[in-house]
């Protein structure tokens, strides 16, 4: 009406979010963080929304590089604040263990010492991450926390001779090679380690799911990696989590309700694509990140000083244009296996706040809308207009994007 807005929704997230969609009805001055002039109007009309995807996640890398509590928090606001639903976090891999598990103290003491470059790194304690999941759930963000293993464990296996086949512990690293390091699949010791680590962060995890990796064990023999992959997701299971593992989790058998998280690219060849088609006709899902389309720290353009490029350079355009339900239905894919999308943002390359927010934007809200929106409101053409909006809306929240030259921004 004339004197104020009325908000309904079958659900808390949905009231949530429509105050989300009502901040970006009001003028870009409203996210400054100082009193601003007013009046503040509002164009009449009626809005009725809902979601495409019910998982609609970004992930950050917290182990080639450490953020604070703080740094998480800032992360999970600029989320919150286009309705992405789910923050999966990164906390383990060859360069660092990142959260505290009582039961193992050296993972996090010592093999949360250093990051990428050699710095010293860092992990959460406890208290720190029950406080950041917390913060989250207040957003309503699901947190996903992710081991990564049987690869990407050198912290874990600097930390515990006992965990490596020849029991010795190499050196930490500080590196960004990846596929050298291995749990030991045969080792009896490996399992209570899982368990153990599994046991203390479903403990910590009022989500459903918990991410086991499962990427690049380029160390593991295939032998290995399903015997490893096997108990590891019953592990998962005894616990009452949902096991969540990057699509590489299709080459092993997979626990029923199992989600897979799909990273390839244009470039990613057809036996692999069937063998994710294949594991959906028995029930696995799928959580979408195509690498070049949704990997956050993959290069805008040749003259990106961060990120990488191995997927290729990831324009904002290249992001935002693609359908999830099409991606891989030429494989077989079902639409109806589709849980949602999730764009990752791996951190070799990036350490403070203004890198992740730089690559974050405005390639995010790109894939945002991908998981909220039906495929036939989508357009490149007028969606770079609205995103060009978000411009002095990003600018007050103090947010360092990118000036894509394919998005018309408006003079600030
Ligand atoms: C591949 S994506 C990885 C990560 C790297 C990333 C860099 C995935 C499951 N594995 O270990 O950080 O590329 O873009």
């Amino acid at each position: 009406g004339r004197a104020g807005v009325t908000l309904t929704a079958r659900e808390p997230a949905g009231l949530f979010h429509a105050v989300q969609t009502l901040r970006q009805l009001l003028p870009a001055a409203v996210e400054r963080d100082s009193r601003q002039r007013g009046p503040w109007k509002v164009a009449g009309g009626t809005i009725t929304d809902t979601p495409r995807y019910a998982y609609r996640a970004a992930m950050l890398d917290v182990s080639r590089h450490f953020f604070t509590v703080d740094q998480v928090k800032r992360y999970i606001d600029q989320l919150a604040l286009y309705k992405i639903n789910t923050l999966h976090l990164h906390l383990s891999d060859d360069q660092g263990w990142r959260i505290a598990i009582d039961s193992w103290p050296r993972l996090a003491a010592y093999g949360g010492s250093t990051q990428v470059g050699g710095g010293p790194g860092g992990y959460y304690t406890k208290a720190q991450y029950r406080d950041l999941v917390r913060y989250a759930t207040s957003r309503h963000l699901e947190v996903v926390p992710e081991i990564d293993m049987p690869g990407h464990t050198n912290a874990a296996l600097a930390s515990y001779a006992e965990l490596n086949c020849d029991g010795v512990a190499p050196p930490l690293y500080t590196g960004t090679a990846v596929g050298f390091s291995s749990l030991c699949a045969p080792k009896e010791i490996t399992y209570d380690f899982v368990d153990d680590v599994v046991r203390e962060l479903a403990a910590l995890t009022p989500g459903r799911y918990l991410h086991i990796g499962g990427d690049e064990a380029h160390s593991t023999s295939h032998a290995d990696y399903m015997e490893f992959m096997r108990r590891t997701q019953a592990i998962v299971a005894k616990y009452g989590k949902t096991v969540v593992g990057w699509h590489q989790l299709t080459g092993a058998e997979q626990v029923k309700g199992a989600v897979a998280q799909y990273w390839g690219y244009d470039a990613t060849g057809a036996a692999e694509r069937a063998q994710v088609a294949e594991a959906t006709k028995v029930g696995t899902k799928l959580i979408l990140s195509p690498a070049d389309r949704t990997y956050l720290d993959m290069k805008y353009d040749r003259n990106t000083d961060l990120g990488q490029s191995w997927a290729g350079l990831v324009e904002v355009d290249r992001s935002y244009d693609w359908d999830p339900a099409a991606y891989l239905a030429g494989a077989g894919v079902d639409p109806g296996a589709v849980l949602g999308v999730e764009a990752p943002l791996w951190s070799e390359t990036l350490s403070t706040s203004d890198h992740i927010e730089r690559m974050a934007f405005p390639r995010l809200p790109g894939v945002a809308e991908i998981g909220w929106s039906p495929q036939s409101a989508r357009n490149w053409d007028t969606y770079k207009v609205r995103l060009a909006a978000q411009g002095p809306r990003l600018t007050a929240l103090g947010i360092d994007y990118y000036r894509s030259p394919v998005v018309p921004w408006p003079a600030e």
